[in-house]
């Protein structure tokens, strides 16, 4: 199963995407962690996220192309993968379809989009500002990310619409309810 979790910054793609690990053993290539986990070690290409990062603007598209690219090349994500926060743009679903079709991969089967309120989606990433300290999880780069989300995110909505693929699950209420429908979505 080859699955997209598309949804405003907070809308519970980490969270919902672990449990899909669990329940299908496929892997979740998440772009926020493998940047994160690159700023942390300070290599080149963590240099270059950063700033992007903690400014809630997108990171630049051939950084995380490439990222996702030799990932989804690990034979672990041959037989499926979970993706979390990618694609964030047209240009990157139209890579990673053509990914797809260059491995000899069979196309993406899913966009599940997690459908969360603005004062929702406020209210938990100030919740996680306390609890983890995310750099980017300030107040006014918040409002900026959701901004980022309205006018480059959203729009794959369509995209994935267009191709049949997309399912929208309400993302609000308790996590394995949540996951339930999640899974209802994907039958
Ligand atoms: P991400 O790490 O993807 O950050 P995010 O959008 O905030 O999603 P995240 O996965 O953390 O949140 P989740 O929905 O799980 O990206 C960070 C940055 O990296 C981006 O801003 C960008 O700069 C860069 N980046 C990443 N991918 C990129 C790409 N493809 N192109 C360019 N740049 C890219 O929500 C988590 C919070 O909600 C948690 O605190 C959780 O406990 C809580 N939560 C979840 N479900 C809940 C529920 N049902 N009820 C209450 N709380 C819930």
């Amino acid at each position: 199963m080859r699955i997209v979790l598309l949804g405003a910054p907070g809308s519970g793609k980490g969270t919902q995407g672990e449990k899909l690990v669990e329940k299908f053993g496929i892997p979740k290539i998440s772009t926020g962690d493998a940047l994160r986990a690159a700023v942390a070690a300070g290599t080149e290409l963590g240099k270059q996220a950063k700033a992007a990062m903690d400014a809630g603007k997108l990171v630049a598209n051939d950084i995380v192309i490439g990222i996702v690219e030799e990932r989804l090349e690990q034979p672990d994500a041959v037989n499926g993968f979970i993706l979390d926060g990618f694609p964030r743009n047209t240009a990157q679903a139209q890579v990673l379809d053509q990914l797809m079709a260059g491995h000899n991969q069979r196309p993406i089967d899913k966009a599940v989009h997690l459908a969360v309120d603005d004062e929702e989606i406020i209210r938990r990433l100030h919740e996680r500002a306390v609890t983890e300290g995310r750099h980017d999880d300030k107040p006014e780069v918040i409002r900026h990310r959701i901004e980022v989300y309205n006018a480059e995110t959203h729009p794959l909505l369509d995209y994935y619409q267009a191709q049949s693929k997309l399912v929208t699950v309400q993302g609000v209420g308790l996590v394995d309810e949540i996951f339930q429908r999640v899974l209802k979505a994907l039958q």
